[in-house]
């Protein structure tokens, strides 16, 4: 199974046995107080230093998330994704699961995106499957419903097969669904990741889907978060995400030794041109 999305010059596959592909994280408010100042003035600059960095430091597909309260999130997305596109060539995710943002993100956008996301909620069902299926985009479903996301990996298979039911009734290609079954910080509850890791294993077995993960999100209120955030990506990349959600200028090194440990890097290309690159940097 692999999906494809595209930006008007560059595609990108995600599938098992393919490289991981890193989602960059940055062009997102949430936590961060520059940005979300920015966006409420108006002022993209940071938007754009954010896609260029990110693109350099290796991340092949941008989210683009600009929810902050008060703000036009319509307008503002449509104005973030032109920044983004004229800055860097990588298709772009649009994060937002509110159908009118989505609806103005998809009318600029060019190629094929990702969207981020529709959720098990029937209402979810009914407001963004129509606009997937009506761009010919890609869409992540995150294994949540209007209970919230459960505590153990069976509720969260139950609601991604629901999504992939839901997807396919809506004529959206299995391949253009995307699981995302959510990764909680462990800091509030020791098993949060266990949890996570058991789902991401019987969903793929059960769905065969492709799969992404806001992998940042397990470190939350904790010390040395990239410490964390290495450790918990290397098993989820082992169990099957494809597309993590990253900070790529802190985990490219790492998605490159995974791969290689997993047989995706004949003859140690991709991990020794990433160590160079790491090396003169630092
Ligand atoms: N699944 C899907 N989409 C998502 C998430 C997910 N989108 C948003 C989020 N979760 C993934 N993105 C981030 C972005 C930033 C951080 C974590 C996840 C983060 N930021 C630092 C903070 O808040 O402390 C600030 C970074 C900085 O200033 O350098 O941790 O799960 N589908």
């Amino acid at each position: 199974m692999v999906t494809k999305v595209a930006s008007v010059t560059k595609e990108v596959l995600i599938g098992d046995g393919l490289t991981t592909v890193l989602i960059g994280e940055r062009i997102n408010p949430s936590g961060r107080k520059k940005l979300s100042e920015a966006l409420m003035i108006g002022d993209l600059e940071v938007v754009r230093k954010e896609a260029l960095a990110q693109v350099e430091a290796g991340a092949d597909i941008l989210d683009v998330n600009v929810g902050v309260t008060g703000i036009d999130e319509a307008a503002m997305i449509s104005q973030a994704l032109e920044t983004v596109m004229e800055t860097v060539d990588v298709p772009l995710c649009i994060d937002s699961n509110k159908p009118k943002v989505i609806e103005a993100a998809l009318k600029v956008y060019k190629g094929k995106p990702l969207i981020n996301s529709v959720s098990g909620e029937e209402r979810s069902f009914k407001e963004i499957l129509p606009l997937v299926k009506e761009s010919g985009a890609a869409v992540i479903g995150l294994t949540a419903d209007d209970r919230g996301i459960p505590d153990n990996a069976d509720q969260r298979l139950r609601i991604a097969g629901q999504i992939a039911e839901q997807a396919e009734l809506a004529g959206i290609p299995r391949e253009d669904l995307i699981i995302d079954c959510l990764a909680m910080t462990v800091g509030a509850d020791g098993k949060a990741g266990l949890v996570t890791i058991d789902a991401i294993q019987k969903i793929k077995t059960e769905l065969g889907v492709n799969m992404t993960l806001g992998a940042s999100n397990i470190s939350f209120g904790l010390p040395n978060r990239e410490l964390l955030n290495g450790a918990f990506l290397s098993i989820v990349i082992a169990s099957g995400i494809n597309c993590p959600i990253v900070d790529a200028a802190k985990v490219l090194p790492l998605a490159r030794a995974c791969d290689l440990v997993l047989g995706r890097d004949k003859y140690a290309m991709r991990y020794t041109t990433a160590y160079r690159q790491f090396s003169s940097h630092h």
